[in-house]
């Protein structure tokens, strides 16, 4: 049996983000966190010189259903999805990496960051990336998710924010692409709805664990550095998850998605198109 790891309901084993005092540490030591979260920073940054530019990128992401900025934790069901579920939003949080700055000739400029967005905090949804080399740039790429490399077990620091995003070992381990929630109505009772992406085989048989993160190319995303700083707010609908390539009704693979291959696949899809360039400033 796999427990569970939701936003809502019952506090078990690897995730509860929002009853935190429920959460056994275990193995992690406060002084592995404290050390942990000195190394968490993003990468030194050497400075600019006339002759070196480097140019600076802030990343902004906020979350919308459609037209309307997303509101988690409502009373009621404020939104309604392609295939007719009206629901809410309890919790949403994904990790980004793998930001690629891509040039027209194939060539790219790639960020070894981590970043984990959590959208009930507003602190956690603005990055900066540093040290880019002066020209223009096509198009920004990002990996919604941990790349493979490092969505294994321990591939992350081992902080408490990761040790919540864990993946179950029993379904290949590492850490949840994705982690979003929350309640549909289901005829006069209602029902839990889970977008969880991770790792999941293919195939009962088969050893190797298919790590199902979201590769974006941001359209509208090119962008030219000298030694200056830019910022691009990106937005996420996060009913466009739900429609085109595949609609996605929340009755058809019930509350548990974590070790099935096929939602998840469909909602991979589906996310590509569900980011979109909001404003480009100069700051
Ligand atoms: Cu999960
Ligand atoms: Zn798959």
């Amino acid at each position: 049996m796999i427990a569970p790891c939701r936003f809502l309901g019952p506090c078990r084993a690897h995730l509860v983000p929002a009853v935190r005092t429920c959460i056994a540490l275990g193995a992690l030591s406060l002084g592995a966190l404290f050390l942990s979260a000195l190394f968490l920073g993003c990468g030194g940054d050497k400075g600019t010189t006339p002759d070196d530019p480097e140019g600076r990128l802030t990343l902004k992401f906020s979350y919308s259903i459609d037209d309307a900025p997303l509101v988690m934790n409502t009373a009621d069901y404020p939104y309604e999805n392609a295939a007719g579920n009206e629901y809410k939003v309890v919790g949403l949080k994904h990790y980004i990496t793998g930001v690629q700055l891509r040039r027209l000739n194939g060539t790219s400029f790639e960020s070894t960051d981590v970043h984990l967005l959590n959208a009930a905090d507003p602190t956690t949804l603005a990055f900066t990336i540093g040290q880019i080399p002066a020209g223009p740039y096509s198009s920004i790429q990002i990996l919604v998710g941990v790349d493979d490399t490092r969505n294994v077990e321990g591939g992350l620091p081992a902080t408490l924010d990761n040790f919540n995003m864990q993946w179950p070992r029993q379904l290949g381990g590492g850490y949840h692409n994705v982690m979003a929630e929350g309640r549909y109505k289901a005829g006069a009772a209602d029902s839990t709805w889970t977008v969880h992406l991770g790792k999941v085989k293919h195939d009962p048989n088969e050893t190797f664990y298919h790590n199902h993160v979201v590769e974006v190319i941001v359209p509208g995303s090119g962008i030219s550095f000298s030694d200056d700083s830019w910022e691009v707010s990106i937005d996420v609908n996060l009913n466009q998850w739900f429609v085109t390539p595949t609609v996605y009704d929340f009755a058809t693979y019930g509350s548990f998605i974590m070790d099935q291959h096929e939602p998840q696949e469909i909602l991979i899809a589906n996310a590509r198109d569900a980011f979109t360039v909001k404003s480009k400033v100069r700051l």
